[in-house]
């Protein structure tokens, strides 16, 4: 029996019922091009989940919402399912580290994270607050791991699956080392859990945030002077990265209209010839004579001096012995370029008719080099070699004229999948 989970490839909610589903020996099939902000808004989806939030899970008798709901339906598909324990007492200690993962871990890490990333409105009281209570919920979990390798008995149960995808929302998205250091069992428990082969089909390798993100700019609320004095010193030294201002500074700029953004230095590139949006448009309008029409069209717009193009090959390919896996992990890369959307074009080939697969893709990057700012935020960059092409020479012109057509096969092979962002 086919279960059908409704996400986008790198939600952590999702990952949990996809690592039950491994543990268990159920298939679990991610929805196709599944578009968050889209898909969870048609009135199909709302009929499975009132509230529009997404992990859902398709079963034979009915829509299963909440990410925690759904593991536990994944993990009863298996009877005596070791992953619920092996006696009344594991099974509700299972249940206690569930809502402990839940409710005083992921909870905080979100009320920590989301207003930074301009989810929800951003009040530096109420960020002292979560830190403070996740750092007790830390600490607490530090001193049972100190003496234990997984949460209940001796083996991994559904309670390490959602503590380790509700810890890895917090590792990969704002909990640097400097943090996580202060809880070396948890750091232990965490890189282990992500290493077992059942989860990391799942994650793919994962990465600990390098940074705190800094509060998105433009969604950055209007605070009141109370709560701009009552901003905790120690918390404030801590979480925010900029030297501290002079009060008077700071104090100014409460009553100031919000700062525009800071340009990009790709902006005061002298201006190009070539309109990355006509050849987006282009490319997504060629239906047909794809190499006649777009192909041509692409090398005639091709500006060398305002852009560059760039090979990337990934360096681990011989990891890549999931299909579905290497999928999600480009789609994730690809999420995660976002934030280059107004600067780049990509194509990412998912090489090979079996595993391992290799991926390879080609970039169109503003200027003469990969930009800062993706090298800075998107740590996909680093898992790639990458390579500036040179169009003086016609075969690796051809190599970019077939990596943008999909052409198959490709350098002999098959092509698995063709990623496009655009
Ligand atoms: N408690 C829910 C939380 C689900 C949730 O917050 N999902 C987010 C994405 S991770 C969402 O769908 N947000 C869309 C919205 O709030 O409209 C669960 O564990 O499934």
């Amino acid at each position: 029996m086919a279960l059908v989970l409704y996400s986008w490839d790198t939600n952590r909610n999702a990952f949990k019922a996809l690592i039950a589903a491994e543990y268990s020996g159920v298939q679990v099939d991610l929805v196709q091009n599944f578009q968050m902000g889209v898909s969870n808004k048609t009135p199909e989806f709302l009929k499975m989940n009132p509230i529009g939030k997404v992990p859902v899970l398709e079963t034979p008798d009915g829509p299963v919402f909440e990410s925690n709901a759904i593991a536990r339906y994944v993990t009863r598909l298996k009877p005596d399912n070791p992953l619920y324990g092996s006696s009344l007492i594991e099974y509700g200690h299972i249940e206690q580290w569930i809502d402990f993962a839940s409710l005083e871990i992921d909870a905080n890490i979100s009320r920590w994270l989301y207003p930074r990333l301009g989810f929800i409105v951003y009040l530096p009281p109420a960020e002292e607050a979560a830190i403070s209570f996740l750092k007790r919920a830390l600490e607490a979990l530090n001193a049972h791991l100190a003496s234990n390798t997984f949460l209940v008995g001796h083996a991994v149960t559904l309670a390490d699956i959602i503590m380790t995808c509700n810890l890895y929302g917090g590792f990969t998205g704002i909990m640097t080392k400097s943090f996580t250091s202060e809880f070396p069992h948890v750091e232990r428990y965490f890189w282990t859990m992500v290493n077992q082969p059942n989860f990391s089909k799942i994650l793919g390798v994962v990465k600990q945030a390098e940074k705190v993100p800094p509060v998105q700019a433009a969604k950055k609320p209007a605070q009141s002077k109370e709560a701009a004095k009552s901003k905790p010193k120690e918390a404030k030294k801590e979480v925010h990265k900029e030297p501290a201002k002079p009060k008077a500074e700071a104090a100014d700029e409460e009553e100031e209209a919000p700062k525009p953004k800071p340009r990009n230095p790709l902006d005061l590139l002298p201006p190009s010839k070539m309109i990355l949006d006509e050849w987006k448009r282009l490319y997504s309008n060629t239906k047909t004579n794809f190499r006649e029409v777009a192909i041509k069209g692409f090398w005639d717009m091709y500006d060398p001096e305002g852009y560059s193009l760039w090979f990337c090959d990934y360096k681990y390919n011989e990891e890549n012995t999931v299909s579905f896996v290497t999928m999600n992990k480009i789609g994730g890369f690809l999420q995660r370029m976002d934030l280059a959307r107004k600067y780049a074009f990509g194509k990412m080939l998912v090489i090979g008719s079996e595993p391992p697969y290799k991926v390879k893709g080609l970039w169109l990057f503003r200027g003469q080099e990969i930009p800062k700012f993706v090298l800075d935020e998107c740590y996909d960059m680093e898992l790639y070699d990458w390579v500036k092409v040179d169009i003086s020479d016609e075969a690796q012109k051809e190599r970019v004229s077939q990596m943008i057509e999909d052409q198959e096969p490709f350098e002999g092979e098959a092509l698995l999948d063709a990623k496009c962002f655009k």
